[in-house]
């Protein structure tokens, strides 16, 4: 196809990468943020954020000539919205930075732009938000300006990878909208694409979340039946998926980031006496991080002060902390007062509690919790794990570390979700 100038608002975890993609497979992107450290990183080839390649794939954009950045929103053929859609203290989906985006564009809309949203947002927001806004250009929205959603599908940790593997969908405003979508992006998806309207593809993102939360409350709700029922959660996992028709999902102390603890509640918004069970399963995993907490308050013996929490993203070996409930764990051992926390993740540079290894922060402590199963916590040596802690014990949340090897260096195991160990909290 032709080669495009691209306006890419928002460079985000969704919409740098994006950026990249289509720049170095030949479009000229400009990449427009409101956060100054981020305009200027990208103007020097550098980036702030950690993905794998992100930083290389950036600086080869950079140098080629077609990626710059900037503060405002400029004349192109295509604009792609990728700003972030948090959500409100009331559940409710955080539209501004959509709005804001769509507003920059009206000034520099021409006919035969096409805009595109791949920000996750509440099904209907392409027809009765956005388009509404780019209608004040005074253009033919759908005749002279086409519009899409193409939600953004890819998992943190793998972006660029599965930018260009992944099947990507398509909610065009009408077919032409979708057909003129699908070419641009045909420039580097490897994956099917597929056409639909653009509430169909609203829904369908939200539903993909959805379907992982409410799967994860399932496999989180196992967790503290079996600590109930003196079972081990993760053998019956294990045994239960051996049917080729079961796929449960895994327990641990909470589901966080900017996508599967936010996104369902963009459908309870909509239709919140129809949202059952997806409000259940957001109730269901938030509660985790409490569940760990009292677990935590059990194994501490009389005289126990020290806690020391092993990550702190929102899940492995990312720098993501965003809705990470490793801090609302954080947060209830503080409100106890009497508890000395120390917290490590090799991924985050700028934590509170500052410790530069992983033994320096468990050192004197009573209790370590392994919150977030990065790769290094992997080659954890544990009879000097041992050496330097006051009290034995360990609580691992996410099935991570073989009990043989922790208990065979004169450590105490606990396992989240294992009930064998007797200390079940469920049944107080
Ligand atoms: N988690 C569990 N148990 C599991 C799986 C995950 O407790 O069995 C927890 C993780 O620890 C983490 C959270 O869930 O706290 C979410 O992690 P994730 O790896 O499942 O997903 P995200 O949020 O990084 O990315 C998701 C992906 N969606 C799906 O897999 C359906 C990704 O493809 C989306 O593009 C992304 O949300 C997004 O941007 O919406």
């Amino acid at each position: 196809m032709n080669k495009k100038k691209i306006c890419i608002i928002g460079l985000g975890y969704i919409g740098l990468p994006t950026a990249a993609m289509f720049a170095t497979h030949g479009h000229k992107i400009i990449g427009v943020d409101i956060n100054k450290k981020i305009v200027d990183a990208l103007n020097m080839g550098e980036i702030t954020i950690e993905e794998p390649y992100l930083d290389k794939m950036v600086k080869a954009a950079v140098l080629s000539g077609n990626l710059r950045a900037s503060y405002k929103t400029e004349e192109a053929d295509v604009f792609i919205i990728a700003v972030g859609t948090p959500v409100n203290e009331d559940k409710t989906a955080n539209m501004d930075a959509v709005i804001q985006a769509a507003e920059s564009i009206v000034p520099v809309l021409r006919e035969g732009n096409i805009v595109i949203l791949e920000s996750t947002s509440p099904p209907g927001t392409v027809n009765n938000l956005l388009c509404p806004i780019l209608a004040k250009s005074g253009l033919d929205i759908g005749e002279q300006v086409l519009v899409a959603h193409c939600p953004e599908r890819v998992l943190p940790g793998r972006i660029l990878l599965e930018l260009v593997e992944n099947n990507k969908l398509i909610g065009g405003i009408n077919q032409k909208s979708s057909e003129a979508v699908k070419e641009l992006y045909s420039t580097f998806v490897k994956g099917e694409i597929y056409l639909t309207d653009a509430t169909t593809a609203e829904m369908c993102k939200l539903m993909e979340n959805t379907f992982r939360d409410v799967n994860i409350a399932l496999a989180n709700e196992l967790a503290l039946l079996c600590e109930d029922l003196g079972i081990n959660a993760w053998d019956v996992i294990q045994l239960s998926n051996k049917h080729p028709r079961v796929n449960l999902h895994q327990p641990g102390p909470g589901v966080g980031g900017h996508c599967i603890a936010v996104d369902p509640w963009f459908i309870v918004e909509k239709s919140p006496e129809l949202s059952r069970i997806i409000r259940l399963s957001r109730q269901i995993n938030d509660e985790m991080p409490r569940y760990v907490y009292k677990k935590s308050r059990k194994i501490m013996g009389p005289g126990h002060k020290k806690i020391t929490i092993l990550g702190v993203t929102y899940k492995p070996n990312v720098d993501d902390i965003r809705e990470s409930p490793i801090l609302k764990l954080i947060e209830y051992f503080e409100d106890d007062g009497d508890i000395e926390l120390a917290a490590y993740d090799p991924h985050v540079a700028e934590l509170p509690y500052k410790a530069s290894n992983l033994y320096e922060a468990a050192s004197g402590s009573h209790l370590v919790i392994l919150a977030v199963h990065h790769d290094q916590f992997k080659r954890v040596d544990f009879r000097k794990l041992a050496s330097v802690m006051a009290a034995p014990n360990v609580l691992d949340t996410r099935n991570f570390w073989d009990e043989n090897t922790v208990t065979a260096s004169g450590l105490s195991y606990y396992l989240l979700g294992n009930g064998k160990t007797g200390i079940a909290i469920t049944k107080e």
